[in-house]
């Protein structure tokens, strides 16, 4: 019974629905409970919510990250799943915090200095988010001073930033120069990403990782931390 409300939460994120109004990618679900009801019900059911972010979401959210990949599924077919993993994880979080299940780590999103687009840096945190990572989106046109305030105070183990502009790119590089300055360049691994941007790039300024979208960023972010 447990088995089979964590497959069907799986498979709810996989096709993007969110409640029982929902068509899904597939088409034809409406009426059927969605990612919020399952979740719902298999909380009163006593299922464990660790298994449910485990075996139901972080492994739906990597078929979705095989299948953007391949080009079956399109940015808005991942942003409705990474939608229901937030709101999955908005109904879960108490619950995981009283089961005592940390998380991954923690993560500063932004968009750097001068940049207002924040719909990239906004999936990478939901994708983040979904994987277990604690996830601090700073939002948009975020100051190094801001940046470095924020890391003195909060201590994340990750900064993302985010840049769409070649003329904001730079301001990654200032960033991480702040960081260094104010002495906490080791203290914390910075990776990048956005359009503009790339693994050369990202290495040219001193950052521990690049990538390309939000699955990738997971990725670098799960092997920066294996190698810590
Ligand atoms: Co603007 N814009 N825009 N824009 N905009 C671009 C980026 C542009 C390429 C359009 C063009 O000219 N063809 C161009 C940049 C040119 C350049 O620098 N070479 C441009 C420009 C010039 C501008 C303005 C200067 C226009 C003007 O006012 N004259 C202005 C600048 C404002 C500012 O930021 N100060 C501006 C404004 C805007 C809007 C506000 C209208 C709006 C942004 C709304 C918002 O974000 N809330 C906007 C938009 C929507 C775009 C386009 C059309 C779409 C960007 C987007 O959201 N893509 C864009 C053209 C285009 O890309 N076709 C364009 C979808 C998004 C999911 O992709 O952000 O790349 P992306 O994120 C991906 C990856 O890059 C990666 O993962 C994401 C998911 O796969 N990724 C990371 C992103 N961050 C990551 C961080 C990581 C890892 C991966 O680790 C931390």
């Amino acid at each position: 019974m447990t088995d089979d409300i964590i497959e069907q939460i799986k498979q709810n994120v996989i096709q993007g629905r969110m409640d029982k109004e929902d068509e899904g990618f597939d088409g034809g679900m409406v009426g059927q409970p969605g990612v919020k009801e399952l979740v719902q019900q298999a909380l009163d059911m006593g299922t464990d919510p660790r298994r449910m972010v485990t075996e139901g979401l972080t492994e739906a959210m990597s078929i979705v990250g095989e299948r953007f990949e391949a080009k079956d599924y399109f940015i808005p077919d991942m942003l409705a799943s990474a939608e229901t993993v937030g709101e999955a994880m908005d109904i879960l979080a108490p619950h995981l915090a009283k089961s005592g299940m940390a998380t991954k780590g923690k993560v500063i999103m932004a968009t750097v200095k001068g940049d207002l687009h924040d719909i990239g840096k906004n999936i990478v945190s939901i994708i983040l988010k979904g994987a277990g990572y604690e996830v601090n989106d700073m939002g948009a046109d975020v100051t190094p001073e801001r940046i470095v305030a924020i890391v003195t105070e909060e201590k994340p183990d990750f900064i993302g930033l985010s840049a769409l502009l070649t003329t904001t790119m730079m301001a990654m590089k200032e960033t991480i120069e702040s960081l260094a300055e104010a002495g906490l360049r080791d203290k914390v691994k910075v990776i990048i990403g956005g359009a503009p941007t790339s693994a050369e790039f990202a290495a040219e300024i001193g950052a521990d990782g690049y990538g390309a979208d939000a699955f990738q960023a997971v990725r670098v972010v799960e092997e920066l931390k294996q190698r810590s």
